[in-house]
């Protein structure tokens, strides 16, 4: 008490300041470099880059350079609704079994009669690889090759006798180009083959309009109505020396410099029209590209990238851990101090976005852009019980509000998609998607029963229009998203049923992603994920249609219906209940991967420390859990250790999944390479710093700021600026020997703000486009 009293006074002693807010954000060049002293030897080494569109892994081979591509919208197959118009007579009893306890036949049943048709979706595809050959330059001495985070370009260099060979790679989303730079510094020294190649058997190659040629075609999906081909143009610049075109490659022998374009586009317009033409399309992007320099080229890229990357620095302190190559700080990292790779792993989160998920690109999918084959692991497509929220969780409190725009226009999508399978599957209005989705906006449930009947992935995702609500204040942006949560919530309004036990409503069949209740049965009603994520989206759309003026009856349906849903439950060892049964410790994975209920937590905040019993019994249950599982799963367990406030033990998963689960390009391991892993780690990292939840008040969001929730004691220094609050704030904070030194919280909407430190409140009214300064003075109120 006496502390509480002290820490209140001090709070209260601080001096408020309005300030104009002009701080710029500065990042130290140094700081943010990936870089090796050899090239890639594999995949997960080489280094990536992308327009959100357009991506590379560069490999930095010296003398036969590979530069792997893709184009995101090349996938298999061609535009498909795999609705079963069997599955509908079967729902009855389907329920019935599950609600008798026979959950084995259940599954059996829907396995039968209520998977998709086909029960699978489209393959991601690669679009080719650039090869570049250079002779003489197998022996090479002084070589390094980095990523470097401020400019967004890769570099490779290296020497062969005197001759110091640079070569520079970027994607541009200003020119739609990938861009390749060779220069020497001797006249005359550049000498190279370049082909293209691809390991799709279906390909053509050859020369038009002066360039060379490839195109390839999408595989692995059945019931082509046409198909997806990518086709990729590169062009040749060269200053000086020769240039020959034949034999499918190109020819340079003599030049002082190079500059190589490489343009790729498919015939996809949107999941229903594959009707574009990507000859005209790469036809466009190399004419205009090769009519600018590469030094303007480079300076768009730049600007364009800077633009939003620099919005967010952050530092944790520097050691010399930080000189030695990015390879062996990864392996090190448990037993060195390197604070500073942890503020890499948390920007290389950032550009990864930055570099797969642009407005009007495709979403990032399970390997963001990047992927070398035809059939890659789980198809690389949306699975969205978990893994593609999880890539958008930085996208808001990062400063990146735009790269969320693509999966938004996916939701847009599977809305309309997802309308047919919740009316043919179902009989219901509104719409749904199970676990999964891809290019075609397919909807229904794949895999199997026990993977894949999960009603509830299109509702999760509906979670993120209101988080950029609650980011941004954007109404304009609200009157577009309602539509698509009210038809999330009108899905769930028609097939809630009730539970002949405790007569609430719960979802029936279903399942807790992807935990088996007993031996290879997964089916069940009402989980508590479920129950989670249905509060949410009926709350936001009560908030929503208030906000908007609208919808008073539809509102007055999601109230009564809320009020009955299944409550969250607090099992027999204190644990927060997985399904509506007692049944955690006696399921055949009490440590599963995935950690489904928890969900209440974090992304959502329906569990916090002023619902005491329920926060305890979360921590119970990831107790339980224990601290292994898949990249993604640690990531996630990062997040909510930091919600729980318990500062190291979410470092120690951080730790671990930095040391253990990350490959040497820093991409992050399942295993194999899948990115969620990366984007929940920067959350997690974030979340570490500042949490912020918003409030609903009088049609009206408030914010509340959380500094410095859980700061571990391994980064005892340091400062994170740019971040951004819901509730519409930016936030700059500095931290010294674990105490907060300074905080300039500006306010974007003028919305209420409650502050809060080490569990006090600092309640302020704010003004928009004002900053407050909570300054030195914090100093003393620690010390005190
Ligand atoms: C979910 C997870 C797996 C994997 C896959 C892509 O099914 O359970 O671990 O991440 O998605």
């Amino acid at each position: 008490m006496a502390d509480f009293n002290k820490t209140v006074a001090l709070l209260l002693s601080l001096i408020l300041t309005s300030v104009c807010f002009s701080a710029t954000v500065t990042c130290d060049q140094d700081n943010l470099i990936l870089f090796y002293d050899a090239p890639a030897a594999e995949w997960v080494e080489a280094l990536p880059i992308g327009n959100g569109r357009l991506g590379a892994m560069v490999f930095g081979k010296t003398a036969n350079e590979r530069i792997q591509f893709n184009e995101d919208t090349f996938w298999g197959g061609s535009p498909y609704n795999p609705v079963n118009p069997q599955a509908l007579a079967a729902l009855p009893q389907a329920r019935q079994l599950v609600f008798q306890g026979e959950a084995e036949q259940a599954q059996k049943l829907i396995d039968e009669k209520m998977m998709a048709v086909p029960s699978y979706q489209a393959r991601y595809q690669p679009a080719g690889e650039l090869k570049l050959f250079f002779p003489g330059h197998e022996k090479v001495t002084d070589y390094r090759r980095q990523l470097d985070l401020n400019t967004a370009v890769v570099t490779v260099e290296y020497k062969v006798a005197d001759v110091t060979y640079k070569r520079r790679i970027f994607s541009t989303p200003v020119d739609h180009v990938t861009v390749i730079q060779l220069t020497a510094d001797k006249p005359g020294s550049i000498n190279f083959d370049a082909q293209f190649s691809a390991v799709q058997k279906r390909k053509d190659l050859k020369i038009e309009d002066a360039c060379l040629s490839l195109g390839v075609y999408g595989v692995g999906h059945h019931k082509a109505t046409g198909d997806l081909r990518c086709r990729s143009r590169l062009k040749v610049l060269a200053e000086n020396g020769d240039v020959k075109l034949e034999d499918n490659k190109y020819i340079v022998t003599g030049a002082d410099s190079a500059v190589l374009l490489l343009a790729s586009a498919t015939n996809y317009i949107n999941y229903n029209d594959i009707g574009g033409d990507p000859q005209a399309k790469v036809k466009k992007h190399l004419e205009e590209a090769a009519k600018k320099s590469f030094d303007d080229i480079l300076a768009g890229h730049i600007q364009a990238y800077q633009q939003m990357f620099n919005r967010v620095s952050l530092d944790l302190g520097i050691t010399d851990a930080a000189k030695l190559p990015t390879n062996e700080r990864l392996k090190n990292f448990a037993q060195n101090n390197d604070p500073q790779l942890a503020a890499l792993y948390f920007q290389f989160g950032r550009y990864l976005l930055i570099s797969c998920s642009r407005p009007g690109t495709q979403p990032a999918n399970l390997q963001g852009l990047w992927n070398d084959s035809i059939d890659p692991p789980w198809y690389s497509k949306y699975t969205i019980n978990i893994n593609t929220q999880m890539n958008y969780w930085p996208a808001e409190p990062t400063n990146l509000s735009e790269c969320h725009e693509p999966l938004f226009a996916l939701i847009k999508d599977i809305a309309v998609t997802g309308r047919k399978t919740a009316a043919v599957n179902y009989g219901a209005g509104g719409w749904l998607c199970h676990h999964n989705t891809d290019l075609w906006r397919a909807t229904g449930p794949i895999d199997n029963a026990f993977y894949g009947f999960w009603p509830t992935g299109g509702a999760w995702l509906c979670q993120h229009l209101w988080y950029h609500y609650e980011y941004t204040g954007d109404n304009d942006f609200l009157k577009k998203a309602y539509p698509i949560m009210k038809g999330a919530a009108q899905f769930f309004v028609d097939t809630l049923v009730e539970h002949p036990k405790n007569k609430r409503l719960v979802t029936c069949p279903s399942m807790s992603p992807e935990n088996a209740l007993f031996d290879k049965v997964s089916t069940c009603a009402g989980p508590t994920m479920d129950m989670q994520i249905i509060r949410d989206l009926f709350n936001n759309c009560i908030m929503a249609s208030e906000i908007l003026d609208i919808d008073a009856d539809f509102r007055k349906v999601l109230t009564q219906k809320r009020a009955r849903l299944a409550p969250m439950q607090i099992g027999n060892v204190g644990q927060l209940q997985e399904w509506l049964e007692d049944i955690d410790l006696t399921v055949p994975e009490p440590d599963h991967r995935h950690v489904s209920h928890l969900y209440g937590l974090f992304p959502s905040s329906q569990i916090r420390k002023d619902t005491p019993k329920l926060f305890a019994a979360a921590r119970k249950s990831l107790e339980l859990r224990g601290d292994g599982g898949t990249g993604w799963s640690k990531a996630w367990k990062i997040n909510l250790w930091a919600h729980l406030q318990d500062r190291d033990h979410a470092y120690k998963m951080l730790s671990s999944l930095i040391s253990t689960g990350t490959y040497p390009n820093m991409f992050n391991a399942h295993p194999p390479f899948q990115i969620d892993g990366n984007f929940g780690a920067t959350s997690g990292i974030c979340e570490m710093l500042m949490q912020s939840y918003s409030h609903y008040e009088d049609k009206k969001l408030s914010g509340e700021i959380y500094l410095l929730p859980a700061l571990p004691t391994a980064w005892p220094n340091g400062s994170v600026k740019g971040l951004r609050a819901r509730g519409g704030f930016e936030v700059n904070i500095e931290w010294k020997d674990g105490k907060l030194r300074l905080a300039e919280i500006k306010s974007l909407l003028g919305n209420k703000l409650k502050l809060l430190y080490a569990d006090k409140v600092i309640e302020t009214q704010t003004q928009k486009d004002k900053t407050c300064l909570y300054n030195e003075k914090l100093k003393s109120a620690d010390d005190n």
